[in-house]
């Protein structure tokens, strides 16, 4: 296994930063084509205006079996017509591999399906512990109105697989309803082609 040096991170939850070495990666609105379910308001909201969704900063820990990759998600708040921000969700590719989460700020759920569609939601937030089991895709979602702030720790060799997710989305969404999130059933995407 590749060795490193032990070493610690200065985790801020409010502002959502790791200090030192760490990799940042930054998806803005345009990053997410086919991810939310209005098309329409997505293209009229990135006509207007290309924010930022959700940062994700991961220290620096080899992609291999034995380490353990870990760093936070900062997932803002906003919606794409009545759908929260949300990240774009995977499976891990090694099968067998779990993951886990841990609130720092804001509220917000977790959606979790398997590879045979069964699907599971959690709340999220400060002071939470979320455990992924082996072979869940996972999701985050922002249902509140500060940033979401997850620190997260997961096998280095488990991978990313977002092509599932992308081939056939979540089988639910979680939406705004009467000023509160409600979990429906993913239209798919004939109902999102009738939009
Ligand atoms: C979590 C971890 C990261 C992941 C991030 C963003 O914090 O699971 O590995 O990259 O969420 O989620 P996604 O990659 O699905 O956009
Ligand atoms: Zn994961």
């Amino acid at each position: 296994m590749e060795a490193i040096e032990p070493f610690v991170l200065r985790v801020a939850a409010a502002g959502g930063c790791i200090e030192s070495e760490a990799a940042r990666i930054t998806r803005r609105l345009s990053d997410m084509a086919g991810f939310y379910h209005d098309q329409d308001a997505y293209a009229a909201m990135l006509a207007q205006d290309d924010p930022v969704v959700y940062e994700v900063v991961e220290a620096q820990v080899p992609e291999v079996e034995g380490h353990v990759r870990c760093g936070m998600t900062i997932l803002y708040p906003g919606r794409v017509g009545d759908e929260y921000f949300m990240t774009k969700g995977h499976f891990h590719e090694k099968p067998g591999t779990g993951e886990v989460y841990y609130g720092l700020s804001g509220s917000g759920m977790m959606l979790l399906q398997t590879r045979q569609g069964d699907w599971r939601t959690l709340s999220v937030g400060l002071g939470t512990l979320a455990y992924v089991p082996p072979d869940w895709g996972h999701r985050s979602v922002n249902t509140g109105v500060e940033p979401l702030v997850l620190f997260f720790a997961y096998p280095g060799d488990a991978g990313h697989d977002y092509d599932t997710i992308a081939a056939g989305g979540f089988v639910r969404l979680v939406v705004e309803r009467g000023g509160g999130p409600a979990v429906e059933e993913n239209p798919g995407p004939a109902a999102r082609n009738r939009r």
